[in-house]
């Protein structure tokens, strides 16, 4: 009860901010996308997890202000590192089931926010969880819809943990497909991980999909990666997620002119 009120003031107050992770190009090494993941910096219990109080967000409704603000935050972000340093960088935000259920979110208004920023809508990319596409009513369709009628592109997230079907994948027109880091932290040669990998990428592939594999944390599992075709890495290999200004000095330890 206590945080639930505290984090009504955490937008005002400032204590909320976004932490970036970079997306590299597995064939290159170049960061090509980050992904946004919400910090809150409480005055006195220091960092919450996201885990404990996106629900609380979500009961209270105060998702749609959070969420509003994690857009805006990051058009901005994304105008400025596409100026500096990447003409094509896209910048991925998360978004639970909760915010397409819900029909609170100023859509217009965003996108209105990227073209004043002259900022095409495939600079942004929105992940969503298997279990959005299973229950996909029509407000989520909508939704979903109007995100790629603005240019931006969709990620499924955490794939492998819940149960898309094909056609899901197909009729949504979903760009990428993020492994899940359960497949990837137990990754060896000629392991099962290793046949569930493949076949997921080449899957993908043929669907038209691009793959980013998640929680990469050793070269032994970023080169299978490659080996198995997988398209983009992100963990702790290349970085774990950072404050913006940190994320500026990763492009220059890395080549990113895509
Ligand atoms: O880095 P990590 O522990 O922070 O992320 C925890 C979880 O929080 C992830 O599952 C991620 O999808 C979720 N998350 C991070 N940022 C946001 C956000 O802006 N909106 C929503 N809905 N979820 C987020
Ligand atoms: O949105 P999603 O549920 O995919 O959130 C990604 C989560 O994975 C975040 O909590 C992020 O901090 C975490 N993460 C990112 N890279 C790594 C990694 O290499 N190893 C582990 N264990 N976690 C990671
Ligand atoms: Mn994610
Ligand atoms: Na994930």
């Amino acid at each position: 009860l206590r945080l639930t009120n505290d984090l009504r003031h955490a937008l005002a107050d400032r204590q909320i901010w976004v932490a970036y992770q970079p997306i590299v190009d597995l064939a290159t090494g170049e960061i090509r996308k980050a992904e946004a993941l919400i910090r809150w910096e409480h005055p006195t219990r220091g960092l919450v997890n996201p885990a404990e109080f996106i629900p609380i967000a979500e009961d209270t409704g105060l998702i749609t202000e959070i969420g509003s603000w994690v857009f805006h935050q990051v058009a901005e972000q994304v105008a400025v590192w596409r100026n500096r340093h990447s003409a094509q960088f896209q910048i991925s935000i998360n978004k639970s089931p909760a915010q397409f259920h819900n029909n609170s979110d100023k859509l217009g208004d965003w996108f209105e926010h990227l073209q004043r920023l002259g900022l095409p809508g495939g600079c942004i990319a929105v992940e969503i969880t298997e279990g959005l596409l299973l229950d996909a009513s029509n407000t989520v369709t909508e939704k979903l819809l109007a995100f790629k009628n603005a240019g931006m592109q969709t990620s499924l997230d955490d794939f492998g943990t819940g149960y898309s079907s094909l056609s899901y994948l197909n009729k949504y027109q979903i760009d990428f497909l993020k492994i899940d880091q359960a497949f990837v932290s137990g990754l060896t040669a000629h392991s099962t991980d290793m046949a569930l990998c493949e076949a997921i990428i080449m899957l993908a592939h043929v669907l038209g999909m691009k793959v980013i594999a998640e929680g990469v944390e050793t070269e032994v599992q970023r080169d299978l990666l490659m080996q198995a075709g997988c398209d983009y890495g992100q963990g702790y290999l290349f970085s774990k997620p950072v404050p913006a200004a940190d994320f500026e000095k990763l492009f220059s330890s890395t080549r990113a002119d895509g």
